[in-house]
């Protein structure tokens, strides 16, 4: 028996950085012509295998405008994975980069980040690659390049993902044996007992 062990996964961004259109790439397989703009955060689920373990990722999209902050923060609070996602064709202030990634560090206490770079499917800014990757290195997260257009890395990332929560099952079938002992002994005990 397989048990399942869900991963929520939150990105989050600048507006336009391309979240919607990363979830929708790796959910549907296509990018929509028309992203509406996200109001609050949006959710969307899709299994990932790994062997014979599935393993549904929850995928939960955040509304990168400062009005939307304090409630994309309940999201990300207890996120097992968060995706901090930047826009590789454009210019980016380190500030910028450091802003995310502090926000996440002070507000949840996830397993895993990521850095993201979006969009490499157009020509990429190197300034920002370069500082993307630099930063990456100094706070010791993974970086990932990826385009929703043409899928490039998306499912890369995403079994990456589910292969992190792998020791989460063979806790949670420790947990489930442990508990079929449990109720073994219980019925030994009514048997003896009563
Ligand atoms: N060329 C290209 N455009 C993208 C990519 N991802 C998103 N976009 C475009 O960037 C714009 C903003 O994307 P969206 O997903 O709505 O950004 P969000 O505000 O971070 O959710 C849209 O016009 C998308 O079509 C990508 O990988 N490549
Ligand atoms: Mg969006």
């Amino acid at each position: 028996m397989t048990q399942n062990v869900t991963v929520k996964c939150v990105m989050v961004g600048d507006s336009g950085v391309g979240k919607s259109a990363l979830a929708l790439s790796f959910v549907k397989g296509y990018v929509p012509r028309n992203i509406t703009s996200t109001i609050g955060t949006s959710f969307l689920v899709q299994n990932v295998y790994v062997g014979k373990h599935k393993i549904p990722i929850e995928i939960w999209d955040t509304a990168g405008q400062e009005r939307y902050r304090c409630l994309t923060r309940l999201y990300y609070r207890d996120a097992n994975v968060v995706l901090i996602m930047f826009d590789l064709s454009l210019p980016i202030q380190k500030k910028n980069i450091y802003y995310w990634i502090n926000e996440i560090n002070e507000n949840c206490e996830c397993t895993k980040n990521y850095i993201i770079g979006t969009k490499n499917d157009l020509p990429i800014n190197l300034e920002t690659y370069k500082k993307l990757i630099n930063i990456a290195q100094k706070k010791q997260l993974d970086f990932i390049s990826t385009s929703a257009i043409t899928r490039k890395n998306i499912n890369t990332l995403f079994s990456q993902i589910a292969q992190t929560q792998l020791p989460k099952i063979k806790i949670n079938k420790n947990k489930i044996q442990i508990q079929e002992k449990q109720l073994e002994n219980a019925s030994l005990l009514k048997m003896f007992c009563c």
